[in-house]
């Protein structure tokens, strides 16, 4: 009985030295390969994303093209965002009250929704969008595509 205890506690021993490394040098050919595979698809995709991000927008505050505009004190912010077609606007809520964005136009809408909430349109067609809040006509704000 004692005997076996103390084959399980120094099997349990080599495995903990196993996980840590126990050195520079791996001692499986196979763990070796597997940590070079995934070195280099962090390099491809990092160069993946470098080149993605080689033309960025006119305004572009989130870095993966999409737009943030913040609903904050009655207002929005910024009033006026500019897009490429295909990218998207986030409104975020960041206000005490619900606010919605309301196309002049009609051609778009968000619906109304409280602070913490956000809601992402995206714009396939060229021209200037001037908007509102429906519950605060006073809100106004412009989203640009171009
Ligand atoms: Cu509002």
């Amino acid at each position: 009985m004692k005997t076996q205890n103390k084959d399980i506690e120094e099997g349990e021993e080599d495995r903990e030295h196993w996980r840590t490394g126990g050195g520079p040098h791996p001692r499986s050919p196979a763990l070796l390969a597997a940590l070079m595979a995934v070195l280099i698809a962090t390099v491809l995709v990092v160069a993946g994303c470098a080149q993605s991000d080689a033309t960025p927008p006119a305004t572009d505050s989130g870095g993966d093209g999409t737009v943030r505009v913040a609903m904050v004190d009655m207002g929005f912010d910024p009033e006026t965002v500019t897009v490429r077609v295909g990218q998207s606007v986030t409104w975020v809520n960041e206000d005490s009250v619900s606010h919605n964005a309301v196309a002049d136009d009609g051609s778009w809408k968000t619906e109304i929704f409280a602070d913490g909430g956000s809601v992402t349109l995206t714009f396939d067609t060229p021209g200037t969008y001037a908007y509102r809040c429906t519950p605060h006509p006073a809100m106004k704000g412009t989203v640009i595509v171009e």
